[in-house]
């Protein structure tokens, strides 16, 4: 692979000695006396390789990411600046590795430095789990899991109640059962539409997660369905046709929400495993009431979530792992 070619000679080069404090604190001009010490994680989709190095005798966290292309510059790409290497041709297919101009090309660095080891550990790459929660485990395990955790969510009560990011909000509907403030999510920079992501936070407390939707919450569903869409219709034009709804099982934080997000953003947090479409939600608690209180849901859980913790201490894994 490319990228590991590149990056195996940085861990065997020599650290340069002639790097001093003085020339850190000034500016940084490329990455002369960095020392890698491991690849923390590395994502071919995501064209990102993250990196713990020593920097000036510190630790250091780099995660390097290749740019998208802008669309702007398709004239300063496409001409003999371009050199061209053919890897392949067949009739009338061929492939190139191009090699674009150095300004076309660039990478975004971002550099922590002094680094902590928690900044380490939150960028090193940890294992992931596949969770097949049944209705006895969520009893078992979730559920007393989720109440004993003192999540901070006052954030959420500060939306609630006007106290911050009011100046942001798209639409209100302020009953206490039915209502809720649909506004822009903390990833959107507000700029790019095509990267739309709204967050409809419900007034009504108490609502943890998908698991205690019954028929009796249709009336706030569908509200939060038809009422979020034609908000962001009326507001940016965009119909329903371009947008995805849907609800996070297992959520960040145990107070009810709905994201909308336009259908070109390709968020990580669309995940098959973790999005539950909120027209398919409605359906289903229209078919059969306690469609989410009976049925087996499957998310991913990492080593270092405490829900993993508590369904290893329950003994989930063994169980599930001997029944292959
Ligand atoms: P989630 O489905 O619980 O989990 O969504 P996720 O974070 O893994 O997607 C929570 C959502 O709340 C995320 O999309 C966050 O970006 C968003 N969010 C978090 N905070 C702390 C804020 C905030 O202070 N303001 C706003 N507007 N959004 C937030």
């Amino acid at each position: 692979m490319e990228g590991k070619e590149e990056h195996v000679p940085l861990k065997k080069r020599k650290v340069e000695q002639d790097f001093t404090e003085k020339d850190f604190a000034e500016k940084l001009q490329s990455f002369r006396g960095f020392q890698t010490v491991k690849v923390l994680r590395e994502s071919n989709a995501n064209k990102c390789l993250f990196l713990h190095g020593k920097l000036n005798g510190q630790d250091a966290v780099v995660l390097l990411e290749k740019s998208p292309f802008d669309k702007e510059k398709v004239d300063e790409l496409m001409n003999e600046n371009t050199s061209l290497v053919e890897t392949l041709k067949n009739d009338i297919y061929s492939t190139y590795t191009a090699f674009p101009e150095k300004s076309l090309n660039a990478v975004k660095a971002t550099l922590i430095h002094p680094a902590t080891p928690k900044h380490i550990t939150k960028y090193t790459d940890q294992e992931a789990f596949v969770v097949h929660e049944t209705e006895d485990i969520y009893q078992s395990v979730t559920l007393p899991y989720i109440e004993s955790q003192a999540f901070s969510i006052q954030w959420v009560y500060n939306i609630l109640e006007k106290k911050t990011e009011s100046d942001r909000i798209v639409y209100e509907d302020d009953s206490p059962e039915v209502g809720f403030i649909l506004l822009p999510d903390m990833k959107w920079d507000r700029k790019d539409i095509d990267a739309l992501y709204l967050q409809a936070v419900v007034h009504k407390h108490g609502v943890k997660s998908l698991r205690d939707l019954d028929q009796s919450y249709l009336p706030l569903l569908r509200n939060i369905l038809t009422k979020g869409e034609a908000a962001i219709k009326n507001k940016y034009g965009i119909p329903r046709s371009k947008l995805k709804v849907y609800i996070h099982y297992q959520p960040s934080y145990y107070h009810f929400h709905v994201h909308f997000t336009h259908v070109k953003l390709e968020n990580p947090g669309f995940e098959a495993d973790r999005a539950h479409l909120l027209s398919d939600v409605i359906e289903n608690i229209e078919m059969k009431s306690d469609f989410y209180q009976h049925k087996t849901l499957t998310y991913k859980v990492r080593e270092q979530d405490k829900l993993y913790q508590a369904l290893k201490e329950y003994g989930y894994f063994e169980k599930e792992d001997n029944k292959s």
